[in-house]
């Protein structure tokens, strides 16, 4: 099977991409990749030359290019917006920086009740630039479907409460953990927030969101169950209206629970093979995933057996969106995941007789 004039569709919601999500037959395994705009293509470097993260996610026309590039260049099936999980919180008001080689680095981290206060609920009005980039994508795209996406509460509460990236998560954990009410206040009011700005990305036209929770996979299932999936539960069951993908790292004891909390597709990292992350998640679910983002980096016939092993693992799940097992590393060579995209649209039908 070829990703050539015959499989292009006559509707964004006859998509490769979107057959996948909604479990129905697919004419070839749709792929993207997740951080699949940044460092790793010149032409992004090119365009962010002198403009910051954050300056950039709040510039429609920059936002709709770089969103572009990757499905240009690589013919991928599906657009992510270009934006950042703390775009949100800035937005509404909390003193952020994302800092280059570091990441997002919070002025003033969470620490008591009183930091509840500068967590207001947001508004479109917050946020009107990444309305107007939607609505320019979808435009743009024309049949290429746009994913919308946000941080879930847990994720998005260990960069307020740790003050930026962290390893271990230990001051989160120890809130967490040491005082479950004001947690609880605290993820209820990241829901909320994340909520909205996914719902101002589905009404100007994104066509499926995915739900972050990048860094849950320091959590054991239990606590997972009681203290941060009735938060991303609640964001889940109000964007039931498109697909909806949750996604963490190292979540291998958490992929039963994260699709009970309401997706429709389970991001799976590389850590689980596909077949046995089917497995675990249980009947009525697609999944993603879940190419070694390093495996790039070796040679184009260990690359090319990876990818067909995805593949064939892939077929155990009643939808399969391919993707990496988490984003593109900065280093990648663009034209690896171009093959990687040709490998996937070309399909595998099993190991051939000579050469094996
Ligand atoms: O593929 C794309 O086009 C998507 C763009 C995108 C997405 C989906 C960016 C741009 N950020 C994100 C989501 C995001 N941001 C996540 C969830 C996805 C994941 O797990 O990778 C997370 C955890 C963040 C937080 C963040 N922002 C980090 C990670 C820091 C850490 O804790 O390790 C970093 C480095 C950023 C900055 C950022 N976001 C995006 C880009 C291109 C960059 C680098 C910008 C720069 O350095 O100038």
């Amino acid at each position: 099977m070829t990703s050539d004039a015959a499989a292009v569709p006559s509707r964004v919601a006859d998509s490769a991409f979107l057959l996948a999500c909604r479990r129905e037959p697919v004419p070839h395994t749709p792929v993207w990749f997740m951080r699949q705009a940044g460092r790793a293509l010149p032409e992004y470097r090119a365009l962010r030359e002198g403009t910051s993260m954050l300056q950039a996610c709040s510039t429609p026309d920059l936002v709709t290019e770089i969103t572009l590039q990757p499905v240009r260049r690589y013919g991928v099936d599906a657009a992510i917006l270009f934006s950042d999980i703390v775009v949100p919180l800035q937005a509404v008001g909390v003193g952020l920086e994302i800092v280059p080689g570091v990441g997002p680095v919070v002025a003033e981290p969470f620490r008591s009740a009183a930091d509840l206060d500068r967590l207001p609920a947001l508004t479109p009005e917050h946020v009107p630039y990444v309305a107007e980039a939607v609505r320019s994508l979808v435009g743009e795209l024309g049949r290429t479907p746009l994913i919308g996406f946000a941080g879930a509460p847990f994720t998005l509460a260990s960069y307020l409460v740790e003050g930026g990236p962290s390893k271990n998560h230990a001051r989160t954990k120890a809130l967490m953990y040491g005082e479950p009410e004001l947690w609880s206040a605290l993820l209820d009011r990241l829901a909320t927030i994340t909520l909205s700005f996914l719902r101002v990305q589905i009404d100007a036209g994104a066509s499926a969101v995915q739900l972050f929770d990048s860094w849950v996979g320091a959590l054991p299932a239990a606590d997972y169950r009681t203290l941060v999936q009735p938060h991303s539960a609640h964001v889940l069951r109000g964007v039931a209206d498109v697909p909806r993908i949750h996604f963490g790292v190292g979540t291998g004891e958490l992929l039963h629970d994260m699709g009970s909390a309401g997706a429709d597709v389970v991001g799976v990292d590389w850590r689980v093979p596909l077949s046995e992350a089917v497995r675990r998640i249980g009947p009525g679910k697609a999944v993603q995933g879940n190419l070694d983002p390093a495996l790039v980096f070796a040679s184009a016939q260990v690359l090319a057996d990876k990818v067909h092993e995805t593949l064939e693992q892939g077929k155990a799940a009643e939808g399969h969106i391919f993707n990496l097992g988490h984003g593109v590393l900065p280093e990648t060579d663009p034209d690896a995941l171009l093959r990687v995209v040709e490998l996937v649209h070309a399909g595998f039908e099993g190991p051939s007789a000579e050469g094996r």
